[in-house]
C-alpha cells in the first residue's frame, strides 16, 4: 500500500504569504492532479502558538534567517507564520478535500519546531504519524509540497530512516532557498539517503 503526504499547503507558504516560497502556489494544481491515485492522502498542517521560539519576534535580539540554539536545538529564526486560527495557517482553498484521508498538526509546541511530519526537530515526541501509516500497512510514501529545503526534505528523510520506501514528486516541490541552491542542496541530501525523485506526470493508479 502507499500513501501521499501533502506538506504544508498553507496561505502563509505561498506568495503574499507570511513565509511565502517562491512559486509555492504552483503546487497545488500538482497536487490535485496526484490525489486521485492514492487511497490514502496525509495533509500536514504547520500549526504554531503566537508565541512560537521559531518566531524571531519571540527572540529578542535576532532577525529572520538568523539561526540561534533554543532549549538546546539550532534554530533559524522565521518570520511569525502559520499562527492557529488565522487564515495564513489555513489549507489552501484549491486543495480538493475530498481526497484528504487525514491531517496532521504539527509545531504545536511553543518551545520546540517541528519541520517533519512525523517528529519534532528535537525528535522527542511523534506525531503518531508512523503509527497512522502502519496500521494502514503502507510501505511507500510519495512526499511533495512546501518547503523542499524544510518541512519536505525532514518529512522524507524520517520517513526514510522509519523504513518507508520514499518516493519524493519533485515538481510538487518550491524551495525557501533563503540561500541560493538550499533548495537543490536538499534534494542532494535526500538522493544521498536513498530517497527517490518521481515527476507528477509520471504517477499512476
Ligand atoms: C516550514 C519553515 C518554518 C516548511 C515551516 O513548511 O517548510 N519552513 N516552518
Ligand atoms: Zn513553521
Amino acid at each position: 500500500m502507499r500513501a501521499l503526504i501533502l506538506v504544508d499547503l498553507q496561505y502563509d507558504f505561498c506568495p503574499g504569504g507570511a513565509l511565502a516560497v517562491p512559486r509555492g502556489d504552483e503546487t497545488i494544481a500538482i497536487a490535485n492532479r496526484v490525489m486521485p491515485h492514492f487511497s490514502t492522502v496525509v495533509v500536514t498542517q504547520d500549526w504554531h502558538p503566537a508565541e512560537h521560539k521559531s518566531f524571531a519576534v519571540n527572540n529578542p535580539g535576532t532577525k529572520p534567517g538568523d539561526i540561534v540554539e533554543v532549549n538546546g536545538v539550532k534554530q533559524t529564526m522565521w518570520p511569525a507564520h502559520c499562527v492557529q486560527e488565522t487564515p495564513g495557517a489555513e489549507i489552501h482553498a484549491g486543495i480538493d478535500r475530498s481526497k484528504v484521508t487525514d491531517l496532521f498538526k504539527k509545531g504545536t509546541d511553543p518551545e520546540i519546531d517541528s519541520y517533519s511530519a512525523f517528529f519534532d526537530n528535537g525528535k522527542k515526541k511523534s506525531t503518531g504519524l508512523d503509527k497512522y501509516l502502519n496500521e494502514r500497512w503502507i510501505k511507500q510514501v510519495y512526499v511533495m509540497g512546501l518547503a523542499t529545503d524544510y518541512c519536505v526534505k525532514w518529512t522524507a528523510l524520517d520517513a526514510k530512516e522509519l523504513g518507508f520506501d520514499v518516493w519524493v514528486i519533485e515538481d510538487g516541490c518550491r524551495a525557501v532557498d533563503l540561500h541560493p541552491g538550499d533548495g537543490d542542496a536538499a534534494i542532494e541530501e535526500m538522493r544521498a539517503a536513498g530517497v527517490h525523485f518521481v515527476e507528477s506526470g509520471a504517477i499512476g493508479a
